[in-house]
């Protein structure tokens, strides 16, 4: 029993917050630097859950904490509401998708409100309003006038479930990134945005979030970039016109290639044995057939057996007119590179395998027994001067034969076997070998990227239409301006269970349209967007979200953007975040915005688990936000979440108590209750230990809430409370000057956490403003001045000297203080100490017998 009623408390502060809106941005009159404060926006599937409270929770400190330091705070709130789950929701339950999600909204809101989150509230968007996605629309019109959107038939990922395609991006394991099936590929014509073009600008801007953005965060990104550096060489094919472009990042080992292997899902792969007799294209079908049960994880698993099929085709080596046999396996990818590698087994584990497997020959072209770093061997002396064979010692390289041995050989070395090249490193080798293909028009330098484009038609209902006209003509025009919004049509009278089509082509009336140049009838593009475009650029749409002529004000961005502070969870390394920052570049490179990079800092929480598990539905170990929200008011949740641990930390629920949070509070009103001094009264004049603790809280926590650590800053106003409680009951007293400085203090930085009990405690004090608003307090310095004490060093039971040191020192260090001193060593001469008292702060007794 704490004696205080938390939801009463908490009703009286929503309803005055609601009323007074304290916490809206401030407009051009506001002379406050800025600072924007942005939470990745909900979903609304259901309730919110405990992940969101910790999202919100955090970026509720933060903004809390720049309005608190003088600053004029952008944190406002939208919903991401476009999406599956509420069309799945709507197929099995038979509910509209309309309905479905703005109800949904409506009690996410009230959820939020509840937990005491010092949103914008005049800024709320929902990217499945009109007003919204009408900017997707033009934003993707944008994109297809530079030919950054665009369309093309090729393999797509698609999941038989929900019957749509998928983004590499949301590909996890092979699997299906909402339901978790094992999504197969199937050939599509689809809209692309070119994300490709931006890879460099995307990787090497990397560099810019080093220390600003988790470095696990940078790394993955990095990785889903892959950009490769090396060579493109062209191999003249027998019996065909065209060459065929290989992309290696080895070049150097161009003369060690025993033969060539296409990917057998490339047209490349069908054309080669198209031509290749009709016992070859057999073998060939057959084996494509085989190989489209596979993965791409699986294909490009290591430890997978090798399989392939001789295409009965040749290349001819560009360095030595070699004869390569072309093969079919599935261990090389249609969609990377050229589909198509020069193999060099001696050098290349995947390469030797497979010519292990099949018995093609193995030529070693890097001597890895050299030990080189340049072209000129490094030759050591011994100790009589003598030179030292750098191979002794060394097995020879015979032993080492990747025929023999099954491991290839891919270290540094000395060329061998190639012609103009040996003798060179690698590096050297790579260089003259890109110089002579380049001279003779075989080859180039070239970069190859894991990154592809970014697919985004989706044959789903509940998603931004594609504002595209398809013409009787075969054109395919953008939707004129002035037309705009494409809207849905009523999702009542329409089926919307998949069908691998998008429902939309059967909204007859809708998809029924008319040429905008001819004026002749026309057919709308049926597809809808991924709602990953409609999160690319949502930030900025907060900036100006009722703009009706533009989709966002480019002043507003100017005074606001990029985003100072993002949180989210890690799940969005790469999605998210990748589109985001490339549709910034996008808007950059057309004059929209004066920024490349969208969020300058970003931390991701850690998940809220139980007993060391992740919660979920199916596990049924879920403990639910608006239940804890119910039982124990938002201020001990919010403090019990801050308090568990670390921002970046999984916090096992075990360890967030609730419990302990409302006494916490309890103790903290209950202070601000006893204080019995006027608001004008001189602090000065109080409890000077009371009020170095105030202090050293006033010259820490800026720092501490900068660097994310919450949970200290928790624990400092813990100990702030209970010194107040001592100074009130044992000490000065409840009229102390110091007691009301130190109270005043726990509720400015209280109101971080707990804003409803902050602002009771504020109204206890005497005032009548918002504690959320109140500006922080500067440290007295001289307080900060740590107090000394004179402790004593004895030796044998006589004083032998005195030292000045801190009062809160420790024993082991005025240990160190003691031996330490000259005055000490002197007395002590040569006799050892035997034994050491300490006492800290005042007294250190050594014995010598
Ligand atoms: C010859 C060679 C010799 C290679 C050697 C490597 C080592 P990353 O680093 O991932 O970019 N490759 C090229 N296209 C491929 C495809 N579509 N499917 C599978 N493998 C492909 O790897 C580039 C290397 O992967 C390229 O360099 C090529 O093999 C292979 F000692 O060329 B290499």
């Amino acid at each position: 029993e704490t004696g205080f009623d938390v939801h009463a408390i908490q009703a009286k502060w929503q309803q005055r917050w609601a009323a007074e809106d304290p916490f809206r941005a401030g407009g051009d009159d506001d002379t406050r630097p800025r600072k924007y404060v942005l939470a990745m926006f909900p979903y609304p599937s259901g309730d919110l859950h405990m992940g969101h409270a910790e999202n919100y929770l955090y970026s509720d400190i933060v903004a809390r904490f720049w309005r608190h330091r003088g600053y004029n705070v952008l944190h406002p709130i939208g919903w991401d509401s476009f999406g599956l789950p509420a069309e799945n929701a709507a197929i099995k339950r038979g509910a509209n998708p309309v309905t479905w999600t703005y109800d949904n909204i409506a009690q996410q809101k009230e959820s939020l409100r509840a937990y005491g989150v010092s949103f914008d509230w005049n800024r709320v968007l929902h990217t499945s309003d009109p007003e919204y996605y009408r900017w997707n629309q033009w934003l993707f019109q944008q994109l297809f006038e530079r030919g950054l959107a665009y369309r093309k038939e090729s393999p797509v990922n698609w999941c038989p479930h929900d019957q749509t395609v998928l983004a590499n991006e949301q590909v996890v394991d092979g699997h299906c990134e909402r339901c978790g099936t094992l999504v197969v590929k199937k050939k599509l014509t689809q809209w692309y945005f070119r994300i490709t073009d931006y890879a460099d600008r995307l990787l090497d801007d990397l560099n810019q979030l080093e220390g600003r953005w988790p470095q696990k965060v940078i790394q993955m990104q990095r990785n889903w970039i892959g950009r490769s550096i090396g060579a493109d060489i062209d191999f003249e094919i027998e019996g065909r016109a065209e060459k065929i472009t290989v992309f290696s990042t080895r070049p150097d080992t161009l003369h060690g290639a025993t033969f060539m292997v296409v990917a057998p899902d490339s047209d490349l792969a069908a054309e080669l044995a198209a031509g290749a007799g009709d016992e070859a294209r057999e073998r060939f079908e057959a084996y494509l057939a085989q190989v489209r049960q596979a993965t791409d994880i699986e294909r490009q698993a290591t430890d997978r057996p090798k399989t392939g099929v001789f295409l009965n085709r040749y290349a001819i080596n560009p360095v030595n007119g070699e004869r390569l046999p072309i093969w079919a396996a599935d261990y090389v990818l249609a969609d990377y590179g050229h589909g198509a590698v020069m193999a060099v087994p001696a050098h290349d584990q995947r390469d030797l395998d497979f010519a292990r497997a099949f018995d093609l020959p193995i030529r070693v072209v890097v001597d890895t027994t050299a030990p080189m770093t340049g072209a000129i061997p490094v030759i050591e002396l011994d100790d009589e001067g003598n030179p030292i064979d750098p191979f002794e010692g060394q097995p020879e390289l015979d032993e080492l034969h990747p025929a023999r041995t099954g491991v290839a050989l891919t270290g540094e070395g000395r060329m061998v076997n190639s012609g103009s090249l040996d003798g060179l490193s690698k590096r050297n080798a790579i260089a003259r070998v890109i110089a002579e293909l380049t001279e003779a028009g075989t080859g180039r330098a070239a970069k190859t990227y894991r990154l592809r484009d970014w697919l985004i038609s989706r044959q789903r209902f509940w998603g931004t239409p594609i504002p595209m006209v398809h013409t009787q003509d075969g054109r395919i025009v953008p939707v004129p301006d002035e037309e705009l919004p494409v809207r849905l049509p009523d999702p009542s009278g329409l089926d919307l269970t998949p069908k691998g089509t998008s429902p939309l082509g059967g909204a007859t009336e809708w998809v029924t349209t008319t040429d905008p140049e001819t004026g002749e009838p026309a057919l709308r593009d049926p597809d809808t967007m991924d709602t990953f475009v409609d999160s690319s650029w949502y930030f900025l749409r907060f900036l100006s979200p009722g703009d009706t002529t533009e989709p966002f004000s480019a002043r507003e961005a100017q005074k606001w953007a990029p985003v100072d502070f993002y949180i989210g969870g890690v799940e969005h390394a790469i999605l998210h975040l990748l589109y985001a920052r490339f549709i910034t570049k996008a808007l950059y490179d057309m004059g929209h915005v004066d920024f490349t990079e969208p969020f300058s800092s970003l931390i991701n929480q850690g998940m809220v688990i139980l007993d060391g598990a992740k919660m979920s539905k199916s596990k049924g170990n879920l403990v639910l936000f608006q239940e804890e929200l119910d039982a124990h008011g938002a201020d001990a949740l919010r403090v019990a979440l801050a308090f568990a641990g670390p921002v970046e930390d999984d916090k096992d629920w075990k360890d967030v108590s609730t419990t302990g949070a409302t006494k916490f509070l309890a103790r903290a009103l209950r202070v601000a209750h006893d204080v019995s001094s006027p608001t004008d009264v001189i602090w000065a004049e109080g409890d000077a230990a009371l009020r170095r603790v105030t202090h050293r809280l006033w010259a820490d926590a800026p720092t501490l809430i900068e660097q994310t650590k919450f949970n200290v800053v928790v624990a400092r106003l813990m100990e702030l409370v209970n010194a107040i409680r001592k100074t009130i009951d044992t000490g000065a007293g409840a009229a102390d000057p110091a007691v009301r400085e130190a109270t005043e203090a726990v509720a400015m930085v209280l109101d971080l956490f707990a804003p409803h009990t902050a602002e009771e405690m504020w109204s206890l004090l005497g005032y009548d403003t918002s504690a959320g608003i109140a500006v922080w307090r500067q440290p007295d310095a001289t307080l900060l001045v740590e107090e000394t004490i004179t402790a004593i060093v004895q030796i044998d039971g006589k004083v032998r000297a005195t030292l000045e040191v801190p009062a809160r020192i420790d024993g082991e260090e005025l240990e160190r203080l003691a031996r330490a001193d000259s005055r000490v060593q002197r007395a002590l001469g040569e006799r050892p100490i035997v034994r050491a008292v300490v006492r800290p702060p005042k007294v250190v007794s050594f014995s010598t017998k």
